[in-house]
C-alpha cells in the first residue's frame, strides 16, 4: 500500500478539509460594488471585476447559498446557434469562454463539447432552421441543416421511422453544442474570486435599498446596511421582485421550467437533442443519466414544485424518440424559476439610476451566456459605458417598441 495512502488512513481523519471560500464575516461598512445575486452570472461578474478592472472591495450577497438557484435548476446546455444577430454574436462570445474556462479558473467545469440536434417535424421548422443557419454561418457560428441519413450516422439510436405521429424531418446541427457541470461553474468563479478579495456573503437577504437623487446609496439587508458606489442585480428567477425596490419595472413574467433526470444508463447518446414541435430535450450525462425537459409550466408562478402532468408530457414524448427507453426510471425531477422578456432576449446594462445595473430577463438560457454576461456586465460596472455587444439588450427597449425577436431560437416551448 503507498505511503501517502496508508497516512490518509492513519491521520487523514483529522484534517479539516481546506474551505473553498473564507468563513463567513460581518458585512463591512461599504463596498465599490454590491452584486446582489450569488449565483454564476454574479459571481462571474464578481471574477472579472477583480481581474480585468482591479476592483475587489466587492461583495456578492445571496439570500440563499451560492449556485443554489437557477445555476443549480438549468439543465447545463450550451448553444451559440441563435436566430437574430445580435444574440448569436452574444453567445459566440460565450462559446469562446467556455471553451477554456477550465484553465482559465484552474477549476475542472467538466466542459464537453459533444454536438447539439434541433430536430425538424415540419416544414415551417425547417425554414426557421434554415434562417438560423445562415444567420450563424455569416457570424462564423458552425450551424447546419441537415437530412436523416447524416443525423442517423452522428446520433445511430435516435428513432428516424417515419411511421410515427410528428416523424423528423431533418435537423439543425450545432457541433459546438456543449456542456458544463452548473456547480462547478459557479464554485470556479467563486473560489477564484475570493481569492482576490471580494466577499462572498451567503444567507444575506436584500429588503430595500436607500435611494438619494439618481444614486443607490445603500442596501439593506437582513444581516444589516451597508454603503455601496455601485450595485449590480444578478437575481435570475426573482428579478421582479429585486428590480421593484429600486422602483424598476420590467414586462417579465415568471414561469417555472421543470427538469428530471434518469437513473444512470450504459452510454448511448453522445449529442443533446431538442425538439421545439415535442417540447422535449435530453442528453447524457458523464454519470449516464439522461437530462431532460420540456416546455415552461402554462402559467406565472413563483415556485420550484415539479408536476405529475410534466413528467408524464415529457415522457411521452422522449419515448416517440427513444422508444427504447420505456422501463427506464426517473430519479429526480425539479424546477427552475424562467424570467421571460416579451421578445425572449435578456436585459443588460445601465438602468434608470446612474449606479444600479442589470443582468436579467435570461428566461431560459441564463447558463449559456454565464462567462459572456460576467465579463461584459464587470465592463459595464467598471467603465459605466454599455459594450457595444450588449447594447441591444437595454432595458428601455420595451417602451421605444424596439424588440429583438429572438422567440425563434427557444430550444423549449413557451
Ligand atoms: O436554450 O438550449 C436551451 C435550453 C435547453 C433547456 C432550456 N433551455
Amino acid at each position: 500500500m503507498p505511503l501517502a495512502l496508508l497516512k490518509h488512513g492513519l491521520f487523514g481523519r483529522f484534517q479539516t478539509p481546506k474551505r473553498q471560500i473564507p468563513a463567513p464575516r460581518p458585512l463591512a461598512k461599504s463596498y465599490d460594488v454590491v452584486i446582489i445575486g450569488g449565483g454564476g452570472h454574479g459571481l462571474a461578474a464578481a471574477y472579472y471585476l477583480a481581474k480585468n478592472y482591479g476592483i475587489r472591495k466587492v461583495a456578492v450577497l445571496d439570500k440563499g447559498y451560492i449556485g443554489g438557484g437557477n445555476t443549480a435548476r438549468n439543465t447545463a446546455i450550451i448553444r451559440a446557434n441563435y436566430l437574430t444577430p445580435e444574440g448569436v454574436l452574444f453567445y459566440k462570445e460565450s462559446m469562446e469562454l467556455w471553451e477554456t474556462l477550465s484553465q482559465d479558473l484552474d477549476f475542472n467545469i467538466m466542459y464537453s463539447q459533444r454536438g447539439h440536434f434541433t430536430l425538424a417535424h415540419t416544414d415551417a421548422a425547417i425554414r426557421t432552421m434554415r434562417w438560423r443557419a445562415e444567420v450563424n454561418k455569416q457570424l462564423g457560428v458552425q450551424s447546419e441543416v441537415i437530412g436523416l441519413d447524416e443525423i442517423a450516422k452522428i446520433e445511430p439510436t435516435l428513432n428516424l421511422s417515419r411511421d410515427v405521429r410528428y416523424p423528423i424531418l431533418g435537423a439543425l446541427w450545432h457541433p459546438v453544442g456543449s456542456t458544463a457541470r452548473h456547480d462547478a461553474v459557479a464554485w470556479g468563479y467563486a473560489q477564484r474570486a475570493a481569492e482576490m478579495g471580494v466577499e462572498i456573503h451567503q444567507l444575506t437577504d436584500v429588503t430595500g435599498f436607500e435611494i438619494t437623487g439618481n444614486r443607490i446609496t445603500g442596501v439593506k439587508t437582513n444581516r444589516g446596511d451597508i454603503a455601496c458606489g455601485k450595485v449590480l442585480q444578478a437575481v435570475a428567477g426573482n428579478t421582479s421582485v429585486v428590480s421593484a425596490m429600486a422602483g424598476l419595472r420590467l414586462p417579465i413574467r415568471t414561469v417555472p421550467l421543470q427538469a428530471c433526470v434518469s437513473q444512470p444508463l450504459k452510454r448511448f447518446l453522445d449529442t443533446i437533442i431538442v425538439s421545439g414541435s415535442l417540447h422535449c430535450y435530453i442528453w447524457q450525462s458523464q454519470r449516464g443519466e439522461l437530462v431532460m425537459g420540456g416546455a415552461v409550466d402554462p402559467y406565472p408562478l413563483y415556485g420550484t414544485r415539479s408536476t405529475l402532468d410534466f413528467k408524464e408530457g415529457l415522457q411521452a414524448h422522449i419515448l416517440e424518440l427513444f422508444p427504447f427507453l420505456a422501463e427506464v426510471r426517473m430519479m429526480r425531477q425539479w424546477a427552475g424559476m424562467a424570467d421571460m422578456t416579451p421578445d425572449f432576449a435578456p436585459v443588460m446594462g445601465k438602468t434608470h439610476l446612474d449606479n444600479y445595473y442589470i443582468d436579467a430577463g435570461w428566461g431560459t438560457w441564463g447558463f449559456k451566456a454565464t462567462p459572456v454576461c460576467g465579463k461584459r456586465m464587470a465592463e459595464c460596472v467598471a467603465t459605466d459605458v454599455t459594450p457595444e455587444l450588449i447594447s441591444t439588450f437595454v432595458w428601455d427597449r420595451f417602451s421605444r417598441f424596439d424588440q429583438l425577436g429572438e422567440a425563434g431560437a427557444a430550444s423549449v416551448g413557451h
